[in-house]
């Protein structure tokens, strides 16, 4: 199976991939973790992204807060699909990240998903591997399929609670 590439911009966005690779494993789906900056470290991570799918990469994860750019960054450098996360971590309340995430100019797309949404980059990477992997699209759909009993679980303990 292709492995999903990982990239935050700092150590602080941790948490939000935490949400990520938690998802992952739950899958079964291979990952790499990196730290690589668009400002700090920017030849590292143009180079992760230019050589990610001789790597083995099938989908990159790009999580940064702030003037968000890396998502776009490692997306210039590489046609494979880049989900973007834009992470809540300064005084704007992640609004900064996710639209310097998410207005991407035509050309060079990015896929973001919610402000801290690791999870959801998660299983938007684990549905563009599933395209070529019935056994992965099996996974996805008995987690649909438990997520929706859970809910019912709470639908009736609700009702049960609250409809005379
Ligand atoms: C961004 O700036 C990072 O992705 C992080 O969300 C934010 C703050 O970084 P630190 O100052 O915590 O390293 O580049």
């Amino acid at each position: 199976m292709k492995k999903v590439g990982i990239v935050m911009g700092s150590d602080s966005d941790l948490p939000v991939i935490r949400k990520a690779t938690d998802t992952l494993d739950s899958l079964g789906i291979p990952f790499e973790v990196h730290v690589y900056s668009a400002h700090r470290t920017p030849k590292e991570a143009k180079e992760f992204a230019e050589n990610a799918r001789e790597n083995g990469f099938g989908v990159i994860i790009a999580a940064a807060g702030m003037a968000a750019h890396l998502a776009g960054a490692i997306a210039a450098n590489t046609t494979l699909p880049v989900i973007g996360i834009p992470c809540k971590s300064s005084v704007l309340d992640g609004i900064d990240a996710l639209l310097s995430t998410v207005m991407m100019p035509s050309g060079i797309p990015v896929a973001t998903v919610a402000i801290n949404g690791g999870v959801n980059a998660a299983l938007l990477s684990a549905q563009i591997l599933a395209v070529a992997d019935e056994a992965l699209a099996d996974k996805l759909n008995a987690k649909r399929a438990a997520d929706a009993a859970a809910v019912l679980d709470k639908d009736k303990a609700v009702a049960a609670e609250l409809n005379k």
